[in-house]
């Protein structure tokens, strides 16, 4: 499977969402300056054609974590 960027931004239509997620439409890294691990937050921002640029953090889950751990449900004790 190939990955391509998708040109020109992507569309949301009105009332509609979209999902970035693990084996779908994703966000990617590139060009990474040093190594990401579990648990580290990364902070970047959206921008939209209407709402401008939104700041988000990003966590970063473990290699083959389908769904942030607040999507997921439950909890883990340490
Ligand atoms: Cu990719």
């Amino acid at each position: 499977m190939k990955m391509a960027p998708v040109e020109g931004g992507l569309a949301i239509a009105p009332g509609t969402s979209v999902a970035l997620k693990p084996g779908g439409l994703h966000l990617m890294f590139l060009d990474l300056k040093e190594g990401l691990k579990a648990g580290d937050t990364v902070s970047g921002s959206l921008t939209f054609e209407r709402a401008g640029t939104v700041p988000v953090t990003f966590t970063v889950a473990p290699i083959g974590a389908q769904a942030p751990a607040s999507e997921a449900g439950g909890h883990q004790h340490h």
